[in-house]
C-alpha cells in the first residue's frame, strides 16, 4: 500500500462547481445519474488529465453533453476513472449502479434494518459515484432522489428541500438543494421508512428553522432529549461563537449499523442510534451525557469543518480538534466546569496517552498515512482538542475568540490548513506562534520535572521547571514545546500566596510559560513557603515525572482552590502509594500511608462547598489502566489487580461507616431528570455502594442486590450489576439472566447487557464471550454489537484479555480477522488494543505476538488492518 503524504499535496487540476444527482432506489441495485460541471482550474495545463475517485461502483453509461463516450474515450480501474485529454469547461454525465444490500463496509451507500443510508468521510462518496473526493473540491449538490413510496416514505438530503411529487407505479421524488459549496465528504441521503419529532429553532437573526429528528418506527419518542440538546447547542453557539444556524431545516436521523459515532453531513446528520434514543428505563446518565456532547458536536461541525473544512485529511485534527474543544465546552458551560474538566482529562489519558506512549504515536497533524480511516484517533480529537485550549488559556479567553471569529470570517467557504488557522491567532495577538505549532506537527507527550526552593530570609521562591519529549516512531530529533503552566502558590491555609515580580520565565498572573527545556524562575515577595499547585486545570497536556511528597498531595487534596488539581493530587498519592507493590518483588503495600490518603478522601467528603459530582469523583479511585499506565513494562495483570484490590479494600475499610451513611443519605427527587445536578446525587450514591463492595462483605451485597431491585432507572440498575460482575461473579450471572429477561428488549439495553457478561472475570470468560457471539441476536456486521462485546472486554476484562495463555489475544484477533473481510475500517479500529503489547511481560508478549503475526500473515488483510498491524509490530 502506497503511503500519502502531506508534502505531496497540490490542488487538483480540475474543479467541480456544481453537482446535479438522480437517485433511483430499488431493493437490488440503486441507479445514479450525476451531471458534473467541470471546469479546468485556472494555471493547470490544458492536457491534464482529469482522475475522478470511483470505487465498489458499476458505469452504465458515460457522456460528455451529449457525446456518449466510448470504451477507448476513458480509463477505467477499481480506483476510478480517467479521461486523458478533457475540455476546459464541460458537463460529464454519469451512470453507476450500486448494490446498497451487499454492502457490509458500511462506508458510502448501504442499508440499515432495511433503510438506505450513507457514509462518505473520509473516501466514500467515491463509492457512490465518479468524482473528485478530496475535501478541497467543493461543489453545490442538488439531489433528486426517487424511490418506492411504501418502501421509503422519507427522502432526505443535504440542504434545503425544493420539491417533492407524486410518479407512477406507486414511486414518489424529493428533491433538495444545498446552497453551500460543499466537499463530497459531507454529503449524506436516506430514504426509508422512519418517524420522526419535529420542533422550532428561531436564530438570533429571526431566522426560523424547521428541526427533526428521524428514527426506526416506533423509536420517535426517544429522541426527545436528543432534540433538547440540539436546541441548546444552537443556542449556545450562537451566544459563545456568534455561530448562526444557515439553512432552513436541520434533520439528523438515528441508524443502527454505523461504523461511527455520528456524522456533520451538512444540514442532514446521521448518528449511531446509541447516541441518539434514550429514556430514563434505558440509558443511564452517563448515556444521557454523551448523547448531549455527540448532538452538540455534530452540530457544532456546521462551522468548524463545513463552513470552514480541511484542504486535506492532513488536516482532519483543523476541524476535528477545535469542534472537540467547542463540544467540551459547551459541557462545561451546561453541567459543572470542574467535573467535566476531570472527566475529559481521564478520557484523554486513558485513550491518547497511551496512543502517544506507544507504537501508533502521531502527531495531531500527521504528515503522511497509508488509510486516513486510521487516524481518526484520539490524537487527532482529543490531543487536538487540548492544542486549541492552550490557544485559549496562552492568549486568555478574549483573545482567542477574535482568533476564531477571524478564522471563521476569513476562510469561510474555504478548505483550509492548521498554518491559516494559527496564522488567525498571530494577527489578533500579535504574538509569534512558530513554536507552539509543534503541538500540531511533533509526536509524544512532554515529561515535565520540577524543584523548588523558598529563602524565609529574602521571601524568594526558586523553581526549577525542565521538559523533555521523548522519542516516538521514527521520530527521535524533538524540540521543547510551548508550555501555559497555570499555577498557584499554596500557602498553608489553603490561599493562594501573591508575588511582587516574577523572573526567569514568562510569567504572568497565573501563568508560567514554558518554551525551553529547562527555566529556573524567581518569585520576589512571596510571605510564606507555598505548596506549589501547577498545572491547574490541567493546563497542558504533559506527564509530571517529579512525585510529590505525600504531604503536599494531601496538602492540595484537602485545600488547593483549583478542583482539578484537589481531585489530581489525591490520585497521584495513591498512584505514588500503591504502584511500588505491583512491581515483581515490590515491596508489600503502605497501609500507613493509604490510610493517610482515605482520612483526606474521608475530609473531601465531609466538605460542605464540593458537589456530589466531585466527591463521586474522587470516591473513582485509580483505574486498572491507570495503574497499568504507570508501570509502563512488565506487567503482569493479575498483579496489579489484586494490589489494587487490596488497596481499595483498604480505603472502603477505613470509610466504612461514612459510605454507609452516605449511600443512605443521598435523596433524590421522584422524577428522574439526567441533568448534571441529579447525575452528581446518583454517582455519588452508586460510587459509595462500589467502593463499599470491594470489602466483599455479604451484608454490603445484599445491599448491592437491593439497589438492583429497587432501581427505578437504568442509571442504578446498571451501577449495581456491573458491581455484582466486578466483586461477586458467581452471583453475577443469574442476575444478568434477569436483566436480559426484563429490560433487554431494547437494542442499546441488550448492548449492555453485552458489555456486563464480558467484564466478567473468570475461568469461563472466553467461553461466555464465544457463546454470546453466537446469541441470535448478536452480529458481527453491526459494529455496536461488537464494540459492546469485544470492546469492553479488552477495556473491561483486562486480566481476560491478557491471559498468560493468550486465549484473550487469540479471540480478539480472529474477531478482528473475520470483521475484516467485510468491514476493514472497524477492524483496523479494533487492532489499536494490540498497542500495549510490548509492555506486558515477556509470556503475554509473546502470545500477542503470535497473534499479531497471524493477522499480518493472512492472506486477504485489508490495507486497513495491515497498516495497523504493520506499525504495531515495528
Ligand atoms: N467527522 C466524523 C465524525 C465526527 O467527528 O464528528
Ligand atoms: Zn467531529
Amino acid at each position: 500500500q502506497k503511503n500519502v503524504y502531506l508534502e505531496d499535496y497540490k490542488p487538483s487540476d480540475y474543479l467541480i462547481p456544481k453537482t446535479e444527482m438522480w437517485i433511483d432506489f430499488a431493493p437490488e441495485r440503486t441507479r445514479i445519474t450525476t451531471d458534473l460541471h467541470i471546469e479546468r482550474r485556472a494555471g493547470a495545463a490544458e492536457d491534464a488529465p482529469l482522475e475522478l475517485d470511483g470505487e465498489h461502483i458499476e458505469l452504465v453509461s458515460i457522456a460528455i453533453g451529449d457525446e456518449v463516450l466510448g470504451a477507448g474515450q476513458y480509463e477505467l480501474s477499481d480506483k476510478g476513472l480517467v479521461l486523458l485529454a478533457p475540455p476546459e469547461s464541460f458537463v460529464l454525465s454519469t451512470v453507476v449502479d450500486v448494490e446498497p444490500e451487499k454492502n457490509k463496509s458500511l462506508e458510502g451507500l448501504y442499508r440499515s434494518s432495511g433503510n438506505w443510508c450513507t457514509q462518505c468521510e473520509a473516501e466514500g462518496f467515491r463509492r457512490i459515484t465518479y468524482f473528485l473526493d478530496r475535501p478541497d473540491v467543493m461543489s453545490v449538490f442538488t439531489v433528486k432522489m426517487v424511490a418506492d413510496k411504501d418502501l421509503a416514505p422519507v427522502l432526505l438530503s443535504n440542504g434545503n428541500p425544493v420539491d417533492r411529487g407524486e410518479m407512477s407505479n406507486n414511486r414518489h421524488f424529493a428533491e433538495w438543494h444545498d446552497p453551500h459549496p460543499k466537499p463530497s465528504y459531507l454529503f449524506a441521503m436516506v430514504a426509508g421508512n422512519l418517524d420522526h419529532i419535529s420542533e422550532k429553532f428561531t436564530t438570533k437573526s429571526g431566522k426560523k428553522v424547521d428541526l427533526n429528528i428521524y428514527a426506526e418506527p416506533g423509536k420517535a419518542e426517544l429522541c426527545t432529549y436528543a432534540m433538547d440538546a440540539l436546541v441548546r447547542s444552537m443556542k449556545w453557539d450562537e451566544d459563545r461563537f456568534g455561530c448562526e444556524y444557515d439553512l432552513d431545516v436541520f434533520n439528523i436521523v438515528a441508524v443502527s449499523d454505523f461504523n461511527a459515532g455520528a456524522m456533520e453531513n451538512k444540514g442532514l446528520n446521521i448518528f449511531n442510534d446509541r447516541f441518539v434514543l434514550a429514556d430514563p428505563a434505558t440509558a443511564t446518565d452517563e448515556d444521557y451525557a454523551l448523547i448531549e456532547r455527540i448532538i452538540a458536536h455534530e452540530y457544532f461541525h456546521n462551522y468548524t469543518g463545513n463552513r470552514v473544512t480541511c484542504r486535506d485529511w492532513f488536516q482532519l485534527c483543523l476541524k476535528e480538534g477545535l469542534t472537540v474543544f467547542r463540544d467540551q465546552e459547551f459541557s462545561s458551560d451546561e453541567r459543572f466546569r470542574d467535573v467535566e474538566r476531570i472527566d475529559d482529562v481521564k478520557g484523554l489519558r486513558q485513550s491518547q496517552f497511551i496512543e502517544d506512549s506507544g507504537p501508533l504515536a502521531h502527531p495531531p497533524r500527521p504528515s503522511q498515512y497509508e488509510q486516513i480511516d486510521n487516524f481518526y484517533t484520539t490524537t487527532v480529537y482529543e490531543k487536538g482538542a487540548e492544542v486549541v485550549r492552550m490557544l485559549m488559556t496562552l492568549l486568555g479567553k478574549e483573545t482567542f475568540h477574535k482568533g476564531v471569529d477571524l478564522y471563521l470570517d476569513r476562510h469561510d467557504g474555504d478548505a483550509a490548513t492548521i498554518e491559516q488557522f494559527i496564522k488567525c491567532f498571530e494577527d489578533v495577538s500579535e504574538r509569534d506562534l512558530s513554536q507552539f505549532q509543534k503541538w500540531y506537527t511533533q509526536a509524544g507527550r512532554p515529561e515535565v520535572t520540577y524543584s523548588s526552593t523558598y529563602d524565609a530570609d529574602e521571601k524568594v521562591l526558586t523553581l526549577n521547571l525542565t521538559q523533555n519529549v521523548p522519542s516516538t516512531p521514527g521520530d527521535s530529533e524533538k524540540s521543547p514545546m510551548v508550555l501555559p503552566i497555570k499555577f498557584g502558590l499554596v500557602s498553608s491555609n489553603g490561599e493562594d500566596l501573591s508575588w511582587e515580580r516574577a523572573e526567569g520565565a514568562e510569567v504572568h498572573d497565573d501563568l508560567i510559560v514554558l518554551d525551553q527545556s529547562e527555566a529556573n524562575i524567581t518569585f520576589h515577595g512571596v510571605s510564606s513557603a507555598p505548596v506549589l499547585s501547577l498545572f491547574r486545570e490541567f493546563s497542558a497536556p504533559v506527564s509530571v515525572q517529579t512525585r510529590a511528597p505525600l504531604e503536599e498531595d494531601l496538602h492540595r487534596a484537602r485545600l488547593d482552590g483549583d478542583p482539578f488539581n484537589r481531585w489530581e493530587s489525591l490520585q497521584s498519592a495513591i498512584l505514588n502509594i500503591v504502584t511500588p507493590s505491583m512491581a515483581q518483588d515490590g515491596p508489600n503495600l503502605d497501609e500507613d500511608n493509604l490510610e493517610k490518603v482515605a482520612s483526606a478522601l474521608s475530609q473531601t467528603l465531609e466538605s460542605q462547598e464540593l458537589s456530589p459530582s466531585f466527591k463521586a469523583l474522587c470516591l473513582k479511585l485509580p483505574t486498572y489502566q491507570d495503574f497499568a499506565q504507570r508501570l509502563s513494562k512488565n506487567i503482569h495483570p493479575e498483579r496489579i489487580k489484586q494490589v489494587r484490590r487490596q488497596a481499595v479494600q483498604l480505603v472502603a475499610n477505613s470509610l466504612r461507616g461514612q459510605l454507609v451513611t452516605l449511600y443512605s443519605a443521598v435523596k433524590l427527587p421522584e422524577t428522574y431528570k439526567p441533568d448534571a445536578k441529579q447525575s452528581g446525587l446518583r454517582a455519588l450514591r452508586n460510587q459509595s455502594l462500589a467502593l463499599l463492595a470491594a470489602l466483599e462483605d455479604k451484608q454490603i451485597f445484599e445491599m448491592v442486590e437491593s439497589h438492583y431491585q429497587a432501581a427505578q432507572n437504568m442509571t442504578d440498575r446498571q451501577a449495581a450489576l456491573a458491581i455484582i460482575c466486578a466483586y461477586a461473579p458467581e452471583r453475577a450471572e443469574e442476575l444478568l439472566e434477569h436483566f436480559k429477561a426484563n429490560y433487554a428488549e431494547p437494542m442499546t439495553v441488550y448492548d449492555k447487557w453485552l458489555g456486563l457478561s464480558a467484564s466478567i472475570d473468570d475461568n469461563r470468560a472466553i467461553d461466555r464471550i464465544k457463546m454470546l457471539m453466537e446469541d441470535e441476536r448478536f452480529s458481527l456486521e453491526t459494529p455496536n454489537r461488537v464494540r459492546s462485546l469485544v470492546g469492553s472486554f479488552i477495556q473491561g476484562n483486562p486480566t481476560q484479555f491478557a491471559r498468560e495463555d493468550g486465549a484473550g489475544f487469540d479471540l480478539v484477533a480472529d474477531t478482528i480477522l473475520k470483521i475484516d473481510k467485510f468491514n476493514p475500517q472497524v477492524a483496523g479500529r479494533f487492532a489499536v488494543a494490540f498497542r500495549i503489547w510490548r509492555n506486558y511481560e515477556s509470556n503475554r508478549q509473546n502470545a500477542a505476538r503470535k497473534a499479531l503475526e497471524r493477522m499480518k500473515d493472512e492472506e486477504s488483510i485489508s490495507p486497513n488492518l495491515s497498516e495497523m498491524v504493520n506499525k504495531t509490530l515495528a
